[in-house]
């Protein structure tokens, strides 16, 4: 690595190099009843990092649980904003997203824009990316509030060109989303297909609620694969998700 300074990118960079799956666990700071099993279970597995945010805030405990996670995790606590107030300096990094599936000019620069002299402020690492959002067969909290339309599931020209030109636009990561809780998870051959047109990590989320399903996304091309609702019915599918992970690994 030279004299480059390790930064979290860096570290998600790197394994994605090396073939290296990785799993991010997305902690909805309104659903906090599961969270000290949750992250009891975080530091009994490999899990890579965890993403913190959600779209539809009520709770006003974003800070809070922010420095819950920091305090009981040693792995990255980086903020995956859903709203133009989800940022903290405690966190260790923002993943911040340009809605770049849909044409709604408020989620492709708009929030940004609100939130980039904040986000100075609080010194985070800023990893850009590039959030697509494929159909899911459910009418997510994601679509609701970016009012946008998702890509087609098997729109897979559409989903390349996008990752493409977001590649291009000097993004550090492309989130292929399936919106949380959905019925339909991204499929093997959109995520194959999209990771062979672009060489940045590709995350992939949205209704990976089994091994089955994790391994099949791994083994599509997902470099990151980030669990969330799954998880505040049953945390300890981590567990086995893990396990399925290490063992095809
Ligand atoms: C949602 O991709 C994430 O933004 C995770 O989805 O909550 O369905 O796991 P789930």
């Amino acid at each position: 690595m030279g004299d480059r300074e390790i930064t979290i990118y860096n570290c998600i960079e790197k394994k994605c190099t090396l073939r290296i799956p990785q799993i991010a666990v997305l902690i909805d700071p309104d659903k906090t009843d599961y969270l000290a099993e949750l992250v009891t279970i975080i530091n009994q597995t490999p899990v890579d990092f965890v993403l913190v945010g959600g779209s539809k805030l009520t709770k006003n405990n974003f800070s809070e649980c922010v420095l819950y996670l920091k305090t009981n995790l040693t792995i990255p606590v980086i903020i995956f904003p859903g709203g133009y107030e989800q940022i903290d300096r405690i966190a260790d990094a923002i993943l911040l997203p340009s809605v770049l599936s849909g044409r709604n000019a408020d989620y492709l620069i708009g929030i940004q824009t609100i939130m980039a002299p904040k986000i100075a402020e609080a010194k985070l690492e800023v990893i850009s990316t590039g959030y697509l959002l494929i159909d899911g067969r459910k009418n997510s909290s994601t679509l609701q509030v970016t009012q946008t339309k998702p890509i087609a599931e098997d729109d897979y020209n559409t989903a390349c060109d996008t990752a493409l030109a977001g590649e291009m636009l000097g993004m550090k990561l492309i989130y292929l989303e399936a919106g949380s809780g959905a019925e339909q998870t991204v499929n093997s051959m959109m995520i194959e297909k999209v990771k062979s047109k672009v060489s940045i990590p590709l995350l992939v989320g949205g209704g990976i609620n089994s091994p089955e399903k994790a391994i099949r996304a791994i083994e599509a091309g997902a470099d990151v694969i980030v669990v969330g609702n799954a998880l505040e019915v049953n945390p300890g599918v981590l567990r086995n998700i893990c396990n399925a992970i290490k063992k095809s690994n």
